[in-house]
């Protein structure tokens, strides 16, 4: 009779149980009972990660932003391909490059050894590892707010609409803003390119063909990306201090020394040039902006409650 009770929502509770729903907010602290060690598991893992490959740190930044613009922050991007239910994001084409998948999977394993259930999810997993990466290279940490729950599909229709590197501000600005976020919170997180490499297809016609770069750089960096082959060789996005976050990226693009079109078209007599300016100058306000605009990017489109699962293997739903 009790259970009863309890299964038979009288519509009041209902109602309640839709508010809290949909006013669901995530918490720094929502593992605190559930798995307290989490946050040193993942940091312990990226550390170690990073200490044999620095650039296990820019995959994981990177891979915390194409989950999150991608039907929000809910692990669809790790799905694998999985005809006709998932159609993988991994196929899209600019997540062709896309790596870090197994150092996810290494990590979601000892978190689940250590809090069986499993009770994290996959999505707060990548979460955490952007943050962690970001500190390990030398950046701005924040807090990671928790809560969110994986997702049961995915969208590679989206996966292949990310920003293009080849796209113009306006096109940058707007897709941006299309996901609620400000010009100037863009720019932040272009910052991300801080660290990490790009391939020669995808900035070899911005060498031999941009109008808005220095000659001199565009030259030396022509002879590993040939304007015939080579598609897959890879450069710095920041040449400087490629594994080090910082925001020497910025200075570079005031010298117009960006490596993608897109990037370079921050700072091109545009309407964001003054932000990259104060970035370049000024680290301290970039590492409050790009912060908080991270924690915003964790922020769109999550699942809680009842929606999604915890995923066991973060490759396949359950
Ligand atoms: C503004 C729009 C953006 C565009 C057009 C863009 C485009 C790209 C491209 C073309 C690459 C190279 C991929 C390849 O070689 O296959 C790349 C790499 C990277 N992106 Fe972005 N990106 C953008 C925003 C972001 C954001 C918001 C983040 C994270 C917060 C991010 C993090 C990274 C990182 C860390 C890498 C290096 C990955 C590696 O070393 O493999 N990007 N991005
Ligand atoms: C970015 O803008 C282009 C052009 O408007 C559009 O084709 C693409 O779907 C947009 N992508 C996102 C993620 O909004
Ligand atoms: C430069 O632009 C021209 C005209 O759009 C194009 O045909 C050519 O392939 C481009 N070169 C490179 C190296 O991308
Ligand atoms: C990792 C991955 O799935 N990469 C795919 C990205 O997309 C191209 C096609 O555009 C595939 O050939 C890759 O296998």
């Amino acid at each position: 009779m009790v259970t009863l009770s309890y299964l038979v929502l009288t519509p009041l509770a209902l109602i309640f149980l839709l508010l809290s729903i949909s006013d669901a907010q995530l918490s720094g602290s929502f593992y605190g009972s559930s798995c307290p060690s989490v946050l040193d598991i993942v940091k312990s893992n990226v550390r170690s990660a990073i200490s044999r490959d620095k650039r296990q740190g820019a995959f994981l930044a990177r891979m915390y932003f194409h989950d999150c613009f991608v039907q929000g922050c809910d692990a669809s991007v790790l799905l694998d391909d999985n005809p006709p239910s998932i159609d993988s994001e991994k196929k899209a084409r600019p997540n062709g490059s896309l790596r870090g998948f197994e150092l996810i999977d290494k990590i979601k394993d000892s978190v689940d050894n250590a809090c069986p259930g499993p009770v994290v999810s996959c999505s707060d997993i990548i979460a955490i590892a952007a943050r962690d990466s970001i500190v390990e290279l030398g950046g701005p940490s924040w807090t990671v707010l928790l809560g969110r729950r994986d997702a049961r599909t995915a969208d590679r229709n989206a996966a292949e609409n990310l920003p293009s590197p080849f796209a113009d501000l306006p096109e940058l600005i707007k897709n941006f803003s299309d996901k609620g976020f400000t010009a100037k919170e863009m720019v932040a997180l272009s910052g991300a390119h801080s660290i990490g490499m790009a391939r020669c297809v995808l900035f070899r016609d911005h060498l031999y063909n941009g109008t808005n770069l220095d000659v001199l750089v565009a030259n030396e960096r022509k002879s590993n990306c040939p304007s015939n082959g080579g598609d897959e060789n890879v450069a710095s996005l920041d040449q400087q201090s490629p594994n080090r976050f910082g925001n020497n990226f910025y200075q570079a693009l005031v010298q117009r020394r960006g490596l993608l079109h897109s990037d370079q078209q921050l700072f091109s007599g545009g309407s964001v040039d003054d932000i990259v300016t104060t970035y370049s100058k000024d680290v301290d306000t970039f590492y409050t902006d790009f912060a908080n605009a991270m924690i915003k990017l964790g922020n769109i489109n999550f699942l809680t409650g009842i929606s999604g699962e915890i995923r066991k293997n973060c490759r396949k739903i359950n």
